[in-house]
């Protein structure tokens, strides 16, 4: 089956996917936004599992069970923050979205659902961050063809979820 990319407004920890990632700090013991919905919907028994982790590399990825939430799992990965981009920033973006495949991939998840990583509090601009996070999803279907049946990018407003469409637009 050829996998597919799709985009779609609306809050992560609603999705029934295999996977849902966490834009993440590297404490892995939560935050606001993304983080702090996801901790609150899956309860405290995700913070507890958090725990054992002892944190996270920026870049890297971390999974989890999915507790309360309808996923199955939960993959965790810090973000850059942005500080201006010549920090290696675009690099690090890149990474946490291959990280978070490669977890899936070896979990035997087929589908994985991302928000925007490092757009919100850490502040990576959109119209950068949305065709780098296309451009290593794609990279790494490539390498792994049938791998995954959907790769969703949950999109939280409108202007998100148009640099993501814009993004997947252009080839
Ligand atoms: N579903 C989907 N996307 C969401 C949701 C949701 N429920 N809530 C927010 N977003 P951010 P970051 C979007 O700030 O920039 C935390 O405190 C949001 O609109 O959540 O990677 C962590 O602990 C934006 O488009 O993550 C870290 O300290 C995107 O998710 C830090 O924030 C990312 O915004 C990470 O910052």
């Amino acid at each position: 089956m050829r996998e597919s990319i799709r985009t779609l407004l609306g809050d992560i920890t609603q999705i029934r996917a295999d996977a849902i990632v966490n834009a993440a700090n590297p404490s892995l013991l939560g935050g606001g936004g993304v983080d702090g919905a996801i901790h609150r919907r899956a309860g405290p028994a995700l913070l507890a599992e958090c725990r054992t982790l002892h944190g996270c590399k920026t870049g890297s990825a971390k999974i989890t069970k999915g507790y309360s939430l309808p996923a199955k799992y939960v993959l965790h990965t810090p973000g850059p923050v942005w500080h201006g981009g010549g920090h290696g920033e675009e690099a690090m973006l890149a990474s946490c979205y291959r990280s978070c495949l490669e977890l899936a991939l070896s979990h035997d998840c087929r589908t994985v659902a991302f928000p925007s990583i490092s757009t919100g509090v850490y502040r990576f601009p959109l119209d950068r961050a949305a065709p780098i996070a296309v451009g290593a999803v794609r990279g790494f279907l490539a390498s792994h063809p049938a791998a995954f049946d959907e790769i969703l990018f949950v999109c939280f407003d409108e202007k998100t979820k148009h640099a993501y469409d814009m993004a997947l637009d252009h080839r």
